[in-house]
């Protein structure tokens, strides 16, 4: 039962897409307040043993509890744990206890500050700063009826094309179409799979979006044809600001349809990032994001068919007026200078970034008024989505494309994926990116995933390795790091053969990890949850917060920590743990329900399987153009006949039906738990 609440005059947000009437009377059991500055407070109590799931992309565990959030999109380099905001803002979250189920949507496109027993352990506070919202209050028997009942709320999740499964080898510095073929050509070479390449703002000239360097890219189709061959695809990167330069094409066309952000004296918000000052599209206006949109034509008729969008949270680099600002500040305390000033003079300049005061400088038209930006910060990256999903389907009505964004809102889940930003070559960060992966897929958004190996900061071989290790369950799997960081491409390790057995269970597990993936989005369910969500009584298993439920019948439980040579796993049940090396070397070890400590070497990593219920390995290839799923191995504890069900379709229908590309699968007991399967087409 979902029951809606309105406040004050909220702005539309596009994440609903479920029209039903708002009740009367208070939102039960929250206890309301209105502040004197406008804000609305949500207050409830939380039980001795409540535990909260949801709010997406956040820092710490996947129970909420404990901890101040704000929902506004951010752009963090290097998040560390009291990062209370980061780059998409998930507005779910529900709280479960032995005596309620109960989850919320705040659809709020401003800021949203969650205090989930922060300030008191034993009360949750949610402050809406705009006081303008719409509560849905969500109750239901059970946390997967929860999540569903947010799909039905919210819409189908955005369905990538089946080669996105592939391994996406990315690099901040790839400076030309001949490092980039290297790239390829190394992982080849070697037989490290490989579908896809990213490239980042170096192929553009001086960072102009839909642009490429024709010194060092001199021809993108031809590039992109050969790749074709090769079976890889480019996904080149685009940003949100454009280039605020008379005669610049995207920008003249633009102006032309009065298409950017404006200040209050009606003239263009300008801001730097890296193209130099910028102006920024108003993603808000539909015809805006058509006009966005058709720029991509140069890109998408050079055969192009995936694109990840960054900066659109939006990020800022400093505005004029910033920059007026922060000298005019350092100026008068030039002459004073005390301990206080020479904070007060470094915040001045490193506050430039994302400021406040910028984001309060511009506004959107909304249905024809002028809205400030800060109200609707957050829809920000969710209209940049839209638009190139819209340009994507337009230009290839009839097959899905791959499209990932930084920023996200609700609502973006319908039109793309997203990863989860900046991270660093950090173990913390590997533990974040499971963690992320329930919350993410409470919001809708099942196509995800983190730069394995880390962003920022030089990685190390192990580290490396224990992310793939992770990254072979993530739908997005890519390797990605930053401008001036330590190589990080598989080939340059002294265990890249290791990395590449690690990567041969990914393209093995290809058929059935797609068709546990749309199996979950094509019935508004979750491709990861937490262990709560399929064993509510077992309170060992409802506080579990480093291991996670995978499909239907498996479980994830990946080793997160240096120099750890194995890890204790939690059974709620009786589980066959598939201890991978490779997708042809592998241990196959039935346990009961409880405690195990299992050894787990570095390039050794654990699938746990329900017992009765199988996984499925397909015999593998380097590159997703070469599977084939008619062939499989199953590996399953099977002690009473059972069966599984398998997706298939061509990968890339836009209009999928689940009940036609389903084969069961009958299984029966089998002393060595491996079952060989020749299916149909
Ligand atoms: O300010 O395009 O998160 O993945 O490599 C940095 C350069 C801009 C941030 C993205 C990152 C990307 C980088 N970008």
């Amino acid at each position: 039962m979902i029951r809606k609440y309105v406040f004050g005059s909220p702005l539309p947000t596009d994440a609903v897409v479920k029209d039903l009437p708002a009740e009367a009377g208070s939102p039960e059991p929250f206890t309301l307040e209105i502040r004197p500055e406008g804000s609305v407070s949500l207050r409830l109590s939380l039980h001795p043993e409540e535990v909260l799931f949801g709010l997406g992309e956040s820092v710490r565990g996947m129970d909420k509890r404990g901890f101040r959030y704000e929902s506004w999109n951010s752009d963090i380099f290097s998040h560390t744990e009291n990062q209370a905001s980061l780059y998409g803002s998930h507005n779910m979250l529900i709280f479960f206890n032995p005596e309620r189920i109960l989850g919320i949507y705040v659809d709020d496109p401003g800021r949203v500050i969650w205090d989930l027993g922060f300030t008191r352990r034993d009360t949750a506070e949610i402050r809406s700063e705009n006081g303008s919202f719409v509560l849905y209050i969500v109750q239901e028997d059970s946390l997967k009826a929860v999540a569903a009942a947010f799909r039905d709320l919210t819409g189908r999740s955005y369905l990538p094309p089946r080669w996105a499964f592939g391994y996406i080898q990315s690099r901040w510095g790839y400076a030309s179409e001949k490092e980039v073929r290297n790239v390829a050509a190394e992982h080849r070479k070697r037989h490290i799979p490989l579908d896809a390449l990213c490239l980042d703002i170096d192929y553009m000239e001086n960072y102009q979006n839909f642009t490429w360097r024709r010194e060092a890219f001199p021809d993108l189709k031809a590039f992109q044809d050969a790749m074709r061959k090769e079976h890889l695809r480019l996904i080149p990167i685009i940003d949100a600001g454009i280039p605020a330069e008379p005669g610049n094409p995207v920008y003249e066309s633009g102006k032309a349809i009065d298409a950017f952000c404006k200040k209050a004296d009606g003239t263009d918000f300008i801001a730097a990032v890296w193209p130099g000052r910028c102006v920024f599209p108003d993603f808000l206006r539909p015809d805006v994001r058509k006009w966005f949109g058709d720029q991509y034509a140069p890109l998408l008729e050079a055969g192009i068919e995936g694109f990840w969008n960054d900066m659109n949270e939006p990020a800022l680099f400093w505005s004029d007026e910033g920059l007026e600002n922060a000298f005019r500040l350092a100026e008068s305390l030039r002459n004073r200078p005390g301990r206080e000033e020479a904070w007060s003079i470094g915040g001045a300049f490193s506050g430039l970034a994302n400021s406040m005061e910028d984001y309060r400088r511009f506004c959107h038209r909304i249905e024809g008024c002028a809205v400030r930006h800060d109200r609707v910060h957050n829809l920000y990256g969710a209209g940049m989505t839209r638009a190139t999903a819209e340009a994507q389907r337009r230009f290839f009505p009839g097959k899905r494309s791959l499209l990932f964004s930084r920023a996200s809102f609700a609502g973006a889940h319908r039109w793309g994926g997203i990863w989860m930003g900046d991270n660093s070559s950090w173990w913390s960060h590997l533990k974040l990116a499971l963690q992320m992966l329930p919350g993410l897929n409470l919001s809708g958004f099942l196509f995800c995933g983190c730069d394995l190996g880390g962003f920022s900061c030089d990685t190390t071989e192990d580290l490396l390795e224990r992310f793939l290790e992770l990254g072979v369950f993530l739908p997005l799997m890519r390797n990605h790091s930053a401008l001036h960081t330590r190589d990080q491409e598989i080939y340059r390790f002294s265990i890249w053969e290791t990395m590449r057995d690690t990567l041969t269970v990914r393209y093995a597990l290809i058929p059935w990890l797609y068709s546990e993936f749309m199996k979950a989005a094509l019935r508004g369910g979750m491709l990861f949850r937490p262990l709560a969500f399929d064993y509510p009584e077992d309170r060992r298993a409802v506080h579990v917060q480093d291991q996670v439920m995978l499909g239907e019948d498996a479980m994830i439980a990946p080793v997160l920590e240096q120099n750890a040579n194995g890890r204790h796993i939690y059974l709620p049940e009786d589980m066959l743990l598939i201890r991978f090396r490779s997708a042809s070397d592998y241990d196959l070890l039935p346990l009961p329900r409880g405690d195990h400590w299992i050894d787990l070497a570095l390039g050794e990593f654990p699938l746990l399987v329900r017992r009765n219920r199988a996984v499925l390995l397909c015999p593998g290839g380097e590159s997703t153009d070469e599977l084939d799923d008619t062939r499989f191995t199953a590996l399953g504890w099977i002690t009473e006949p059972a069966s599984c069900a398998l997706y298939r379709d061509d990968g890339l229908t836009p209009d999928p039906d689940l009940a036609s590309g389903l084969t069961v699968i009958p299984l029966m007991p089998l002393k060595g738990m491996k079952h060989f399967l020749t299916l149909q087409q």
